[in-house]
């Protein structure tokens, strides 16, 4: 293995210290101690994207000065580590998936493209008229709209499980809606815009009796709980490195390795085909078949960085600093009449969307800036939880692994400020 992993090993060991030290988790962000308007930077935008440790900083910076060159093809002592590099980082991904395989982890650009390419490579051609793809009301644009792109190409028909006034959904409305003509289920692990944590292995074990397969958006599940693809069950399972602490532009998509072997590639070009000729091409095993062209290289170095982080400190422990974090926050703006909160879930992850009564979230957004503290304002890129609550839009606080208390009462203080200046 080479220096860039081993570059890992020097990190801190979080899980020496008795308890959950967050501060030692902090000193490992240089970006958490900057000021955004002349206060302490409070980053609670870490549904959009979080930040990234130094290991991950490092990680990619070490490849670059010391290994960088292109995989898979070269014979020189770079690309052999460059190569060797990049194919530990798919087994980074694997071993952090459950997955049985390195072969059933494809590297995309991110939770998006690894949809895309599920929609366009296993349903369209296999989709026909009058077949099903099932989504429910709470997913990200990206986990409808490449579904209706496949339907329109097939004739396929789009359905959609509703959701409850707590954000919920009702597994006997997910059951009726499941049947014969489902060939697709597609569903968020975790809403980005409810943090609603969906009972996802009950929805795959249902969909498998009626034969479809399933799709697990797990774009805001992976950072704040512990996955087992082979528990789960899941045929696909996809997520994006940024919002895991590691870098853009990288993401995976999991697949069962049988549906992956008979799915035709998504992209043409260098490093996906065993033979090129003018009249036949062959194309190479999966998972090279979906990674046409020379890919993120550093991406997949620094994301298995992050994943190595991540599992360093232990998602069960972050797991439940967040669920501390989430459920005091909630506390506080339950008590303030004049907040109201989306998304009421029984089991909820990290996110806390909430609106103040006649103030546009774009305003509260605003002036917690000011405070140097950073939310997201607006739909969130989920239109439809937006139509089915009848809010043009949220503000939205979503936590991380570095946050804490003092930051909560931080955000607390200046919703109440918001409503002070608004009255
Ligand atoms: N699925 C879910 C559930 C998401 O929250 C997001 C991004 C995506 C898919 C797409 O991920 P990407 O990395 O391919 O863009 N969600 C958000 C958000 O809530 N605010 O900014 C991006």
């Amino acid at each position: 293995m080479s220096t860039i992993v081993t570059a890992m090993e020097s990190t801190r060991d979080h899980t020496a210290s008795a308890g959950y030290d967050v501060q030692r988790i902090r000193a490992d962000f240089p970006i958490l101690s900057r000021r955004v308007n002349g206060k302490p930077l409070v980053y609670l935008d870490n549904a959009a994207t979080t930040q990234k440790p130094l290991a991950v900083m490092d990680a990619i910076s070490r490849y670059y000065r010391q290994d960088n060159a292109n995989i898979h093809r070269g014979v020189h002592e770079l690309s052999v580590r460059a190569t060797e590099a990049y194919e530990a980082a798919r087994t980074r991904v694997q071993q952090f998936l459950g997955a049985a395989r390195p072969e059933e982890i494809v590297f995309v650009r991110g939770a998006t493209e690894g949809i895309n390419l599920v929609a366009q490579s296993y349903g369209r051609p296999r989709l026909q008229q009058g077949d099903e793809v099932l989504i429910t009301t709470m997913e990200h644009h990206s986990n409808i709209v490449p579904w209706q792109m496949v339907c329109e190409q097939t004739g396929a028909r789009l359905r959609v499980v509703p959701i409850s006034d707590a954000g919920e959904i009702d597994l006997d409305e997910y059951a009726a809606l499941l049947g014969p003509r489902t060939r697709i289920v597609a569903v968020t692990h975790v809403s980005n815009a409810l943090g609603t944590m969906n009972p996802v292995w009950a929805m795959i074990d249902l969909a498998h009796r009626q034969g479809a397969v399933v799709l697990v958006d797990g774009a805001q599940a992976v950072a704040h709980v512990s996955v087992d693809v082979a528990k789960l069950d899941c045929d696909f399972y996809v997520f994006s490195g940024h919002k895991i602490y590691g870098p853009t532009g990288v993401g995976v998509l999991y697949g069962r390795k049988e549906l992956l072997d008979a799915m035709p590639p998504y992209q043409g070009g260098g490093d996906m085909i065993r033979s090129v000729s003018f009249e036949k091409t062959t194309y190479g095993d999966v998972p090279y078949k979906f990674e046409a062209g020379t890919p993120n290289i550093s991406g997949g170095i620094g994301l298995a960085a992050a994943l190595e982080y991540v599992q360093r400190i232990g998602l069960e422990a972050i797991a439940a600093w967040e669920h501390d974090l989430l459920a005091y926050a909630t506390a506080a703006l339950t008590a303030m009449p004049q907040v109201r909160i989306f998304g009421t879930a029984r089991e909820k992850a990290s996110v806390l969307s909430f609106v103040v009564e006649g103030v546009h979230p774009h305003d509260v957004g605003t002036i917690l800036d000011r405070e140097g503290i950073a939310v997201r304002a607006g739909h969130h890129c989920a239109q439809p939880v937006m139509q089915r609550f009848g809010v043009p839009a949220t503000a939205r606080a979503s936590f991380g692994l570095y946050n804490t208390r003092e930051e909560v009462d931080a955000l607390v203080a200046a919703v109440r400020r918001v409503i002070e200046v608004f009255n």
